[in-house]
């Protein structure tokens, strides 16, 4: 008899931890690996290993089932997969068991907070509602609970969709995909092929929902062609023609007002974007979008409407922090790519903008133009300030390195300029920190210990170019 069980579990965080406690509750034994530590309170693997995947050893499991984090190319799953192994994620475990109803969100920026408003609102109907996924809690916690909610809400990565062929989610969205996460996969094209997973099991009776670019429109045919009811959702102006198209989004009235719709038994609910908390047009949209999940799925329209006007956002996205030194400051920490970040901006007249941080290969340029028209000064943290200097350069934005967020944050304060104070790096953080939240949580620290006696920022260190 084989000293190895049938399956093996690769990477022991979250989503590894919460595939063996799945196997546990099935009487499954299972092996456990990690290439940098096994964490295993709470579990009982037959065996463990640590450091680099071995790919002859993977070769000996019937099944691996892959964290998300995992690079889905690596070498050693390649061989395994050659081998006749079959490899997934959890994913695929959960779709194959939870028989409720799935509500599923992917796209590179947003889709937490859209996860996390939808999962508010459909906790109006009756039957619990929860959400996980890429949010946080392990999807397959989900079934771990004494009761199965009625309704689940997913956020779901490229990483955690790429290792999945089974979801059949009853109402799905893309918001949108941008160039972060491409670095991650084979070509931006496998990215892309990886979030569109997220509707190939839809069928007649089912809803899709995705952006207005034309980009789109071959898979919402094929989708529509498949009996799939389709929604599209994005930015108009009132009164053209692709305003009339749309199911949700922001329409902009006239110059100066914006009304966040949606549509719900056959009529346009609108709330004018000023009445709304929750800062920046690109959020506003993904407001629509839940919205839009939340009254197809029969949320009534007033309840949609108290619950997005109070609605404040989540904790590092674009979130207002206070106000110290006559400026309102806002925490955006979670804008860890240009295209985050370049949506943030637009939510400003102009602004004092905290950038930098570690770039990920990603081109800085496109950032130019929003920079020139929404940025007064901007500030560089990070290890690697030479690109953001270039680029704010090329902008003709005055700008100055800081180095790092304490001094940064120093340096805002004291700039004679009358601006809000936005920290929303297009960049990653860990060349500073552990992560974005602990990168968000400097900057409100760094923001409440501020004193009058801090030195006054010198002309030359503000570099006007
Ligand atoms: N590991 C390896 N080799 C590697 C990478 C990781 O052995 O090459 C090991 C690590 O040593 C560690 C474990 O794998 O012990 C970590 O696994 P993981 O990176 O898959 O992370 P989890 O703790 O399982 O968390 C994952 C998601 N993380 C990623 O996709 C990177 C979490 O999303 C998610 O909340 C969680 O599952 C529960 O579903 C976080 C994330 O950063 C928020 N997501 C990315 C993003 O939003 O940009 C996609």
């Amino acid at each position: 008899m084989s000293s190895y069980p049938e399956f093996a579990i690769i990477g022991m965080g979250r989503s590894g931890m919460s595939m063996a406690r799945y196997l546990m509750r099935q009487g499954i034994a299972f092996d456990v690996m990690d290439e940098t530590s096994c964490h295993c309170e709470g579990i009982a693997p037959r065996q463990q290993f640590t450091g680099p995947l071995d790919a002859a050893l993977l070769c000996r499991y019937r099944q691996l089932l892959v964290s998300p984090g995992i690079p889905w190319q690596h070498p050693a799953l390649q061989a395994a997969r050659a081998a006749g192994v079959k490899v997934c994620g959890d994913l695929e475990l959960f779709a194959s068991q939870f028989p409720c109803a799935l509500y599923t969100i992917t796209g590179t920026n947003g889709k937490t907070t859209a996860t996390h408003l939808l999962q508010q609102l459909l906790q109006h109907l009756p039957g619990d509602c929860v959400s996980a996924g890429n949010i946080g809690t392990p999807m397959l916690d989900v079934l771990d609970a004494e009761h199965l909610p009625q309704r689940v809400v997913l956020e779901l990565s490229s990483f955690q969709l790429e290792r999945s062929a089974g979801i059949h989610p009853q109402w799905a969205v893309l918001l949108n995909v941008q160039p972060d996460h491409a670095d991650m996969h084979d070509s931006a094209e496998a990215y892309q092929a990886a979030k569109l997973r997220l509707f190939a099991n839809q069928q007649a009776g089912d809803t899709a929902m995705l952006p207005m670019d034309h980009q789109w429109d071959d898979v919402c045919q094929q989708l529509y062609d498949r009996g799939v009811y389709v929604h599209r959702f994005g930015f108009a102006q009132a009164g053209e023609l692709m305003a009339e198209t749309l199911s949700a989004g922001v329409l902009r009235h006239g110059r100066k007002t914006w009304r966040l719709f949606w549509h719900q038994l056959g009529k346009k609910e609108q709330i004018n974007c000023r009445h709304v908390s929750l800062r920046g047009l690109h959020q506003q949209i993904n407001m629509a979008v839940a919205a839009q999940g939340a009254a197809d799925a029969g949320v009534p329209a007033d309840v949609i409407r108290d619950t997005l006007i109070r609605f404040r956002g989540l904790p590092h996205r674009l979130q207002y922090v206070g106000e110290t030194a006559g400026k309102a400051w806002y925490d955006d920490s979670k804008a860890t790519n240009p295209t985050a970040a370049i949506a943030a901006l637009r939510s400003f007249e102009r602004v004092i903008w905290i950038c930098g941080g570690l770039r990920k290969g990603l081109d800085l340029t496109p950032m130019i133009p929003t920079v020139r028209q929404h940025v007064s000064h901007a500030l560089i943290i990070g290890e690697e300030p030479d690109a953001w200097v270039d680029m704010l350069t090329q902008a003709e934005v005055a700008h100055a390195i800081a180095g790092n967020m304490e001094r940064a944050v120093h340096m805002a304060v004291n700039l004679q300029s009358a601006s809000d104070v936005l920290l929303s790096p297009a960049a990653a953080s860990q060349d500073q920190f552990a992560n974005y939240a602990e990168r968000g949580r400097a900057f409100v620290n760094a923001m409440a210990s501020l004193s009058t006696t801090i030195p006054v920022l010198s002309s030359d260190e503000d570099t006007p170019s």
